[in-house]
């Protein structure tokens, strides 16, 4: 899927671009089973909230079928080789579950800001590309962005490993109050499927979800290839070091296997 010239203005303007309903019922549904299975069992790679419920399951692409055709889909792929003109490789594959009740905030951050004091990321030519796996409603904690916070590069930011069970470099509150009066805030938000696309140094974060509401959104980061981190201090499953351009599957992709398991003889049972 090629952006058009204005979806690009807007990127490039405002930081950020949201496209509703990019992904089908069809194409979620398959995603959601996905998702369901790979928060089941316990496994390092999934992280969770001080409170214990799940919060993230990083590079499940590498063992769950319909994640790696997402890793994969041109419609996630394409967009962000198309906005750093170059092919594109996977810098972190993750869901984010904001479970209902007990999801956990995220705070003020630029990503580019983790990827370069952590990884060793060289420029933000990486950015996050997420797709709804459930509705993103104004209540449940959907995905704060400060609009044009991107023009300000990186910003000094403090090592935070107390407020969540993730660390994470974020922002003081003087500077995201001087960077929201320029931008201001919004919040993109619609049914399972939309699609949201923003720069590595766009600001952004997402309050508690104390609702009956689960939020799961998956993010890929794609970076440049030419960007391959250099330094990672992050386990290979956070920050992964395999920096082969990712080559799109079909359009279809998704929706062929998901026919394809319908298709499958159920399992015996005696
Ligand atoms: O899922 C969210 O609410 C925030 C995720 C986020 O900010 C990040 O992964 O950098």
């Amino acid at each position: 899927m090629k952006l058009t010239a204005e979806q690009l203005e807007h990127f490039h303007k405002e930081g950020y671009i949201f496209i509703p309903e990019a992904f089908t019922a069809e194409e979620i549904e398959v995603l959601r089973e996905a998702a369901k299975d790979v928060f089941e069992p316990e496994r390092e790679e999934i992280w969770r909230e001080k409170s214990g419920v799940p919060r993230t399951a990083f590079a499940c692409h590498t063992y769950n079928k319909a994640c790696e055709i997402l890793g994969k889909h041109p419609r996630l792929v394409e967009p962000v080789a198309q906005a750093f003109e170059e092919p594109v490789y996977m810098h972190q594959f993750k869901i984010n579950a904001k479970a209902a009740f007990a999801g956990d905030v995220w705070q003020w951050h630029q990503d580019f800001v983790t990827w370069h004091n952590d990884d060793g990321m060289p420029e933000p030519r990486a950015m996050n590309i997420a797709v709804f796996l459930d509705d993103v409603l104004p209540i449940n904690g959907p995905l704060m962005l400060v609009p044009r916070s991107h023009e300000s590069g990186a910003i000094d930011a403090g090592h935070d490993t107390e407020t969540t069970a993730y660390p994470l470099w974020t922002l003081d509150n003087d500077t995201v109050a001087r960077l929201v009066e320029q931008g201001g805030i919004v919040a993109p938000t619609g049914k399972a499927g939309g699609l949201l696309m923003f720069h590595g140094n766009l600001v952004h974060g997402s309050a508690g979800n104390i609702t009956p509401y689960p939020r799961k959104i998956v993010y890929l980061t794609l970076s440049a290839v030419s960007n391959a981190i250099t330094k990672p201090t992050r386990a290979e499953y956070i920050a992964h070091t395999d920096f082969t351009p990712i080559e799109a599957l079909p359009d279809d992709a998704l929706v062929q296997y998901a026919r394809s398991r319908s298709q499958e003889p159920a399992a015996a049972t005696a």
